[in-house]
């Protein structure tokens, strides 16, 4: 699928017009395709032109623009901009924390032509003086040159699990093939992978080589054998495939699954018992028998333990509970009844609130909340005191027509850098659901950071932080919050924490939804979906529950409508600052 090169092209287009100043609207409404093209699950090259301009964000001209990309490989309007600007800078405006002004200063001023320059630069102390630019800035750029580095080598998740998949479904084509099945950090949903490790059987292990080393999107063979290729894509990232006998597969998919150090403590368990774990199989050591290997159960239960999810193979206490029969039931996807951070048409969101409506309930939903920008982000269309309360009257007309489907009025405040709220007490006491979260001033001390959140949750109407911790994985570090005093009052204000499910984000993260869990602070997962085809996000955001422990019972999305009615009614009172 050409969607992602798609994606990129309109995204660098963007880059390089705001590198050249040029008008906001246009960088964003590039900006807007791109994300819409990125997240949709259809072939982009298979669209009807119909079906093409009924993209969210997707004009004539952007249309023409695909159009002339599937069918050419490049787009005229990023040959010429790149010509207009010198390469090397995108590059640098690809570090975090180097805008397009601060490029084209350093460019214009030093003649900083690429990341490597710049990083020398920076060490040797001399960007500072330059207009805007003080010691601080200039860590936080070295700063932001090392996570591009550490990017390169770990990829995030949100990335890495469709290129996955995609393979998978074109392996499952190749005549032979038996089980399939992702292993690696990616089975386990850690929030970056290194490689995509896949695990095979198959009746013509040669032919699946093959077919596998000749897939599209490969740059590079590193290695190929009977057993086991390992492949570089054009994005950089490694494929492994190892093929294994059926007698084998549920060791082999243990063992690959990880992580190295869950496995070393079940190997340790297994020699106590006389046993021996490898990819190969379980082992009797006194006459080196085979006793398992073929489900991935075997395992676990002759070490006598239960089966262990993927997601708690980390080696932070899964084998202790394991022992003591206190694994938790881990939510899954199905125990997900609705999505309370929805945007829509009213802010920067692609779609009008009936349509969201029709897609959430073909996920089964039982009801969406409809949290949109307040007005204070002017660039996403956020809204005016005013325009809440008249999206308030539409929803509550939508409501009266829909059965056993319910639409939560909303908001997504933004907590200014003072701490307060962009929306009066007085409009957000009409809202079901409020969401508050920071968009801007992430540079603010801990400390400030801090107190915005603290006000926040003491508002007596905030009934969740969304992405509590504003990191952009790859991109943007989680700002340095006091995290002790942040849960702290979070469990005093009975305010919830979200996991948001946007691939990129993931805030909070695994660590921190595990120590909510702990505190008994409530947790909703929600996908911030700005076009529908997002709502699939939930996944993720599941997933790194699960990484936390999490349960049905720690997540409010899992309550049916009725519950979560009773819920809303209760918390207002219950909250008080
Ligand atoms: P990453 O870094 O995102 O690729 O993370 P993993 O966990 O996928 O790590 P990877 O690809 O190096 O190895 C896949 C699995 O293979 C790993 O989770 C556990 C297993 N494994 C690899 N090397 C060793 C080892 O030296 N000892 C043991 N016990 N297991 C290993
Ligand atoms: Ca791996
Ligand atoms: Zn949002």
């Amino acid at each position: 699928m050409k969607n992602q090169e798609i994606a990129r092209a309109f995204s660098e287009i963007a880059d390089l017009l705001e590198l050249k100043g040029e008008n906001p609207f246009r960088i964003r409404a590039y900006r807007r395709a791109a994300q819409n093209i990125e997240s949709l699950s259809r072939d982009i090259a298979k669209l009807s032109e119909d079906e093409l301009t009924a993209i969210p964000g997707i004009g004539k001209d952007l249309a023409g623009k695909i159009r002339e990309f599937l069918s050419h490989g490049s787009m005229e309007a990023l040959e010429s901009l790149r010509q207009e600007v010198p390469p090397g800078l995108t590059g640098i405006m690809s570090v975090p924390g180097v805008g397009p002004r601060t490029a084209r200063l350093l460019f214009e001023r030093l003649n900083v032509r690429d990341v490597d320059e710049l990083e020398a630069l920076a060490r040797e102390g001399r960007l500072q003086g330059l207009p805007g630019i003080r010691k601080k800035t200039e860590e936080n750029i070295l700063r932001g040159i090392e996570m591009l580095k550490r990017g390169r080598e770990r990829q995030p998740l949100g990335k890495v699990l469709p290129v996955a998949e995609d393979i998978i479904e074109k392996l499952k084509g190749v005549s032979g093939i038996g089980k399939l099945r992702l292993a690696g950090s990616l089975r386990r949903w850690k929030e970056t992978i290194k490689d995509i490790d896949i695990l095979a059987t198959s009746s013509e292990p040669q032919g699946m080589m093959n077919a596998f080393v000749r897939l599209p999107g490969v740059r590079e063979v590193l290695l190929k054998g009977p057993t086991k290729s390992s492949v570089i894509l054009g994005e950089g990232l490694q494929v492994d495939l190892r093929v294994v006998e059926e007698g084998s597969f549920g060791a082999a998919l243990q063992y690959f699954t990880g992580s190295k150090a869950h496995n070393i403590r079940i190997r340790e368990m297994a020699i106590k018992r006389g046993l021996k774990i490898n990819e190969y199989g379980v082992f009797r050591e006194e006459d080196g028998k085979r006793v398992g290997g073929e489900k991935e159960e075997d395992v676990y239960r002759l070490v006598g333990l239960p089966y262990i999810p993927p997601e708690l193979r980390e080696d932070s206490g899964e084998i202790e509970a394991a022992i003591e029969g206190r694994l938790p039931r881990l939510v899954t996807l199905e125990d997900i009844r609705g999505d309370l951070h929805v945007h829509s048409k009213w802010s920067d969101g692609s779609h009008d609130i009936e349509e969201l409506v029709t897609a959430a309930r073909e996920l089964g939903y039982q009801y969406i909340a409809i949290t949109d920008h307040s007005k204070g982000l002017g660039i996403a269309g956020g809204l005016t005191p005013e325009e809440v309360l008249e999206q308030k009257q539409e929803v509550d007309a939508l409501n009266k027509k829909l059965r056993g489907f319910r639409v939560f009025t909303g908001a997504e405040v933004d907590i200014r850098s003072d701490g307060t709220l962009d929306l009066p007490d007085e409009v957000l006491k009409q809202l079901d659901f409020v969401v508050a979260s920071i968009h801007s001033g992430f540079r603010q001390s801990s400390r400030q950071l801090t107190m915005r959140l603290v006000s926040a949750m003491k508002n007596p109407y905030v009934r969740v932080i969304a992405h509590p911790t504003g990191r952009i994985i790859g991109e943007r570090d989680a700002y340095e919050i006091d995290m002790k005093e942040f849960m702290r009052v979070a469990k005093e204000t009975k305010t919830a924490l979200e996991i948001n499910a946007y691939p990129m984000r993931l805030d909070l993260s695994d660590r921190h939804a595990r120590e909510a869990k702990r505190l008994g602070i409530p947790i909703v997962v929600n996908t911030d979906t700005h076009i529908v085809t997002q709502f699939k996000y939930m996944r993720y955001g599941v997933a790194i529950a699960r990484r936390g422990w999490l349960e049905p019972g720690d997540i409010i999305n899992t309550l049916n409508l009725k519950d979560l009615e009773r819920f809303i009614n209760q918390g207002v009172s219950v909250k008080k600052p």
